[in-house]
């Protein structure tokens, strides 16, 4: 019995003086461990005789959980310690400034949408907007494109399997089908009874969006953007369509004397059609707009075909128009020298944040371009 009380005292005394939890586990394990002092002292109740036991066995087994409980309120009055001398000690200096974070950038297209749309939102046009998946009668059927014309193939566009309405959806080619919807809203009942009367022409609309073709090399990708134009009304001639789309190109380029071209084209959509060269200057190994005796071929353009304003509503005999339509990607890198189209839809973040733009530089009709 002394044994154990001697024991007991040693252990407590030895608990007490525990500095760390280091100590205190190297102390159960001396005593409570495998070949611990106490287990010893358990494992000989086994030989003992039935009397011995009865006295011994509860002597052993109550120091045993003294001291167990001994350990545990000591371990847990160190870890107490522990904390509270961690939060004495820790500081947080909230004055520190804070690490640098990845700043993101303004693709280019869409800098030179902003841009395009600021030029064109001062002469007065507005922007209209439609859905990308479009079918056949607003993307070729209204626009005047003949039932086998080769654009409608398999090899231009982009089709979806029919749904469960037999109907037959596809990635518009263009965003001409926006044009058509716009044409389509004039001279219809008012669309709500607090609005006032049909809606007439004049049209002057911009169409700035995503559009899809079957196509992928260095000048194309099959996913691109464009930007295409309207204006309807009385007595609308080339010549209107000339002056705009010069004006905007002097403006977008920078340059004061943008001289152009006019070469005879072909589009279902517009009678007579053509395509918009301008003046540059190639001698330098790139090209320079507004000098040169050399031509860049720009847009494509024309007067809206009697049969398409028919199939919009609208009546030929009264109302005329021009349309125009730009590649935003392709005029973009022109004016800021990108070498290949397919590096815009990339996402490598090296060429976004050398060819990006500041966010607070964001073009737009009230600020104008920076
Ligand atoms: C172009 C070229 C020429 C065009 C025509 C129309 C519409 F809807 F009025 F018929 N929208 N866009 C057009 C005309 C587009 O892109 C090269």
């Amino acid at each position: 019995m002394t044994d154990l009380t001697t024991l007991e005292a040693e252990l407590s005394a030895s608990i007490a003086g525990a500095a760390d939890a280091a100590a205190i586990e190297a102390i159960r394990v001396a005593a409570l461990g495998k070949s611990g002092s106490i287990s010893g002292l358990l494992k000989t109740l086994g030989s003992m005789s039935p009397d011995e036991r009865r006295e011994a066995g509860p002597a052993i087994n109550g120091l045993r959980d003294r001291v167990a409980a001994l350990l545990a309120d000591r371990k847990a009055a160190l870890e107490a310690a522990e904390l509270d001398a961690r939060l004495a000690a820790e500081t947080l200096d909230l004055t520190l400034p804070a690490p640098p974070r990845r700043k993101g950038s303004v693709h280019p297209t869409m800098q030179v949408m902003e841009e395009m749309t600021t030029i064109f939102a001062e002469m007065g046009f507005q922007v209209a907007e439609g859905p990308d998946i479009e079918d056949d009668f607003h993307n070729f059927t209204a626009l005047n494109f003949p039932e086998k014309h080769p654009a409608r193939e398999m090899h231009d566009t982009f089709f979806f399997n029919p749904g469960l309405d037999g109907v037959r959806k596809l990635l518009r080619t263009h965003t001409s089908p926006v044009q058509v919807r716009a044409m389509q809203r004039t001279n219809q009942p008012p669309a709500a009874p607090w609005i006032a009367g049909a809606i007439e022409p004049p049209i002057r609309i911009i169409v700035p969006g995503r559009t899809y073709r079957c196509d992928s090399d260095a000048t194309h990708t099959p996913m691109f953007h464009q930007m295409e134009g309207l204006v309807i009304d009385k007595g609308i001639h080339m010549g209107h369509l000339k002056w705009t789309l010069e004006t905007f190109i002097a403006r977008f380029f920078e340059v004061a004397g943008v001289v152009s071209r006019f070469r005879p084209h072909h589009f279902p959509f517009t009678e007579p059609s053509a395509e918009m060269d301008i003046g540059c200057d190639r001698s330098g190994g790139e090209v320079k707009i507004g000098t040169g005796d050399d031509w860049l071929e720009i847009l494509g353009c024309g007067m809206v075909h009697p049969n398409v304003l028919r199939q919009c509503g609208i009546d030929p005999d009264v109302y005329q128009g021009f349309a125009f339509g730009l590649g935003i990607d392709r005029l973009g890198m022109l004016k800021y020298g990108m070498p290949d189209l397919r590096d815009m839809f990339e996402s490598d973040t090296r060429w976004l944040s050398h060819y990006g733009f500041s966010a607070f530089a964001a073009p737009n009709p009230a600020t104008g371009l920076s």
